[in-house]
């Protein structure tokens, strides 16, 4: 199944494969005044591969660090480093100099490619990383810009004969705590994906259109929204704004069949969907963050859809557990993609029985080999990627999310999930978003605290308070009741919209 040919360019793979098996006029990419097909991209990809190899030296194994919302020529301009040998260092358009700096000194990058409108954080992280000779900017229309280079480059271009496991993607990830660790990822992994996860569970055919709001260069939207749908020959549709208007806008306007978004944009969809028409929708997938069964419930009463969730990492470079509408399991995580094996562990790497919570351990096709960095022995053990996460898996092989394992509180000697919490609390109508975490205690050791965002319209007060107590209370053990309740506008949420769970711990303690 994932056995790939000792030498072959993914880029190849992905776009020229598909015009020599006939779709070169099947559409590829779509986004507002765009409507690329195969061929289309293929002949971009080539052109700028052009470029950047004859005009800005481009050679086999450098890293080309790439920063651009959205869109066709992101997609088009990461095809191409990789066609060309390069490997491409994609990052978060919401970065500021200095994360952007720490990554282009960590990854040594020599070379740049800025959508124009992005380009004033790279600039001033260029004034402490002097590595950073070269800046291309795509966008502007002007003589020296990479679109209209590209139109004046050849439309043929040689890929570089690479083997199945040169690096071709460095993906940073800082998770939920900060410091950034770069993932290696190889020719074949990006196939990997498409052949394991995708194929099997989402199941995706040429007639399929993909969307969704994660950035490409996350590794959820890359494969979500490039990789997936040109390894089946479907399409995609790229927005550079997608947030849940957006997003209802361009499901609206594309009538896209897949979408892959987070549980908080899901369950902000919701209210939105009157008058909407989404019926074009077949598969709505979600990760990012643990999926809230309420929001899972109150999506499929809403649409008649359910949500699939899973879980993946950068480390694994996409979803290695995760389920299809036909077996998907309310509140569960789903079972391992075909290909990976997942096992529950102890603090000493021993499995422990089903129903008992520990670390979530993973080994399968892709895995996580990260750049320069000792905490590779911690994070990979005899071939098992041991994850942050805390899962319980049962009788009939389904893991179910507990919390981060560094997000447990200990309260009066309780274990308590964080996350449990939250999903009761999100059961009350009042409650738009909300964060829980254990907060010192000089009694309990950890109280259990919330942080809530309130529905629009609801005014926080002490009965407020006392009913959010009381609610809890009743979905789940009383023990696990916020003892604390704090109302807040906004929670802290990483690029990627993940709650920072770190920076919530960090409030209740200060
Ligand atoms: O980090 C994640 O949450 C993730 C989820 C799905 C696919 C890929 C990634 C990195």
């Amino acid at each position: 199944e994932f056995q790939y040919p000792k030498r072959f360019n993914c880029a190849v793979a992905l776009v020229d494969d598909q015009v020599a098996a006939g779709r070169g006029d099947s559409p590829c990419i779509l986004a507002p005044g765009v409507n690329w097909s195969y061929a289309e991209l293929a002949e971009r990809v080539n052109r700028i591969a052009n470029v950047l190899v004859d005009r800005f030296g481009l050679a086999p194994g450098n890293r080309v660090l790439l920063r651009a919302p959205n869109n066709p020529m992101m997609v088009a301009t990461y095809l191409a480093v990789i066609k060309a040998g390069g490997v491409v260092v994609a990052t978060m358009p919401l970065l500021r100099a200095r994360e952007l700096a720490t990554i282009a000194a960590k990854a040594r990058i020599g070379l740049a490619v800025c959508d124009a409108r992005l380009t004033a954080e790279l600039d001033k992280a260029r004034a402490t990383v002097p590595e950073l000779a070269t800046v291309v900017t795509f966008g502007d229309g002007g003589p020296d810009s990479l679109e209209t280079l590209a139109d004046a480059a050849s439309p043929n271009f040689a890929a570089f004969d690479s083997a199945d496991d040169d690096v071709c993607l460095i993906g940073f990830t800082s998770g939920t705590t900060g410091v950034p660790k770069g993932t290696m990822h190889f020719h074949r992994d990006m196939l990997a994906i498409c052949d394991g996860y995708a194929r099997h569970l989402l199941r995706p055919r040429p007639e399929d259109r993909f969307i969704g709001s994660p950035p490409v260069a996350f590794t959820f939207g890359l494969g979500g929204l490039v990789l997936f749908p040109l390894r089946a020959g479907a399409s995609t549709v790229l927005l550079e704004k997608a947030g849940p208007p957006d997003l209802l806008d361009g499901i609206e306007t594309f009538r896209p069949t897949i979408c892959f978004t987070a549980p908080t944009a899901y369950r902000a969809m919701i209210p939105m969907l009157a008058g909407r028409d989404i019926s074009s929708l077949r598969l709505c997938v979600s990760a990012g963050e643990a999926l809230p069964r309420p929001t899972f419930e109150a999506w499929r009463e809403a649409t008649g859809l359910p949500i699939v969730e899973g879980i993946g990492a950068t480390e694994m470079l996409h979803i290695f557990i995760g389920s299809t509408p036909e077996d998907v399991r309310p509140g569960a995580t789903g079972r391992p993609v075909p290909g990976y094996v997942a096992k529950v562990i102890d603090a000493h790497g021993k499995e422990v029985p089903d129903g008992t919570p520990g670390r979530l351990a993973v080994r399968g096709p892709t895995g996580c080999r990260y750049l320069a960095d000792d905490r590779q022995a911690t994070y990979v053990q005899n071939g098992w990627n041991i994850t942050g996460d805390t899962y319980v898996r049962d009788a009939d092989g389904y893991f179910w999310y507990q919390a981060r394992s560094d997000d447990m509180i200990v309260s009066s000697g309780y274990n308590i999930a964080g996350p449990e919490v939250e999903t009761a609390l999100l059961t009350h109508p009042a409650v738009k978003e909300c964060g829980v975490v254990g907060q010192p205690d000089i009694d309990r050791g950890q109280a259990v605290k919330a942080y809530v965002v309130l529905a629009p319209g609801v005014t926080p007060d002490a009965a407020l308070t006392r009913e959010l107590q009381e609610h809890v209370k009743a979905e789940i053990s009383p023990y696990k009741y916020p003892r604390v309740i704090e109302f807040v506008t906004e929670l802290p949420r990483t690029d990627t919209g993940k709650l920072r769970r770190a920076a919530l711990r960090d409030m209740a303690a200060a």
